[in-house]
């Protein structure tokens, strides 16, 4: 099968802080189990992250780390396309256009947004955050995209996402490709080692929260010893908010172990929490020291990364501007001569 006769996938993460462990089993370890069977866009949304105050030098070596940690993380660059979103313009030309179709009351349900808003003084939430999803809606249109491996917590902006092409294509004629999420069946809510009951963030600075995907051994073993567990002494998955914290730490092996919840059960009968903590310590440094070794590589290979995201970058051009030139089209904006 060439690589146009691919369904295709396209999934992003926002350079807001140092990337988790949870972004990893959520989204990127999905993304490297993808890559061969679709066409992959990945990108570094970097306007995403700007719907929060950033520091501008700050942002900046965020968007190269987290570029860079695609790669660590198994992305091949010679099989998906990596880049970073502010270098494809049509992305917020496409946006606007949505945020015209967009009624208000769709925005104002997004529970990221009122957890977000939330967290903010009332009068600096800024529209950018709002309109959140539009971006994200557009990211995904642009490129066509099947579907979008993402954690649970994006499956409400990839509904609608789906709901505002059915809108366009209702409008304007089949124009979009109805993009499905692809949401892992292990690991789609990592909660937070200081709070079982909250997911874990990358922009959450709380100590002892998540472990970074750049944390060093030392660092991911004490802060998971010091996971929040409960008074008891039963190590079995389970649903109940008092299990949260040893069904996240359960679910962490999992994840990164592959194995069944039985198998998994059976392992840990009769260990105590100290235990399970210590190996699942050992279970996330074993999945971190290949991913930094490759980190480091790729940080000391003068240029790489630079000419990885130029290549991406135009390559997302050119599949975002045929989207694009359509849409204009379609609405009746007149074509530049
Ligand atoms: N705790 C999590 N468990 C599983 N998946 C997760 N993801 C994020 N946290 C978890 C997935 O990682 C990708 C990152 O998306 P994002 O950077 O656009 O924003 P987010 O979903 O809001 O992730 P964070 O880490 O919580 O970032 P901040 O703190 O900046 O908002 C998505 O696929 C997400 O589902």
């Amino acid at each position: 099968m060439t690589a146009n006769a691919k369904k295709r996938v396209l999934s992003g993460i926002q350079p807001s802080g140092n990337l988790t462990i949870g972004n990893y089993i959520g989204a990127l370890r999905q993304w490297v189990a993808e890559q061969d069977a679709y066409d992959c866009f990945f990108c570094v949304v970097d306007l995403h992250s700007l719907t929060l105050p950033q520091d501008p030098a700050h942002l900046r070596a965020k968007t190269r780390e987290v570029a860079a940690l695609y790669i660590a993380s198994g992305i091949d660059p010679d099989k998906a396309t990596i880049f970073i979103q502010s270098h494809v313009p049509a992305h917020t030309e496409l946006a606007w256009i949505l945020s015209c179709l967009t009624p208000l009351g769709w925005l104002y349900r997004m529970t990221q947004f009122k957890d977000k808003a939330a967290k903010q003084q009332q009068e600096s939430v800024g529209a950018g955050l709002l309109n959140y999803p539009t971006l994200m809606a557009a990211d995904i249109l642009l490129y066509q995209a099947h579907a979008v491996p993402v954690g649970d917590d994006q499956r409400q902006h990839l509904e609608y996402t789906r709901d505002l092409a059915q809108r366009f294509n209702h409008l304007y004629g089949e124009t979009f490709v109805l993009p499905d999420a692809m949401i892992p069946k292990t690991g789609a809510r990592i909660m937070g080692l200081d709070n079982p009951l909250a997911k874990m963030s990358k922009s959450e600075a709380s100590e002892g929260h998540a472990v970074y995907l750049l944390d060093t051994p030392a660092v991911a073993r004490k802060k998971l010893m010091r996971a929040v567990t409960d008074s008891g002494r039963e190590i079995i998955f389970g649903e109940s908010p008092e299990k949260a914290g040893v069904n996240n730490l359960l679910t962490i092996y999992q994840a990164i172990t592959g194995q069944s919840n039985a198998d998994i059960e059976a392992h840990f009968a009769g260990k105590g929490y100290g235990d399970l903590k210590k190996e699942v310590g050992e279970a996330v440094v074993s999945l971190l020291t290949p991913l930094q070794a490759r980190y480091q590589e790729l940080m000391a290979e003068g240029g790489y990364l630079d000419k990885v995201l130029a290549h991406g970058a135009q390559k997302a051009n050119e599949v975002a501007n045929q989207t694009l030139a359509q849409v204009r089209q379609c609405i009746g904006l007149v074509a530049p001569s």
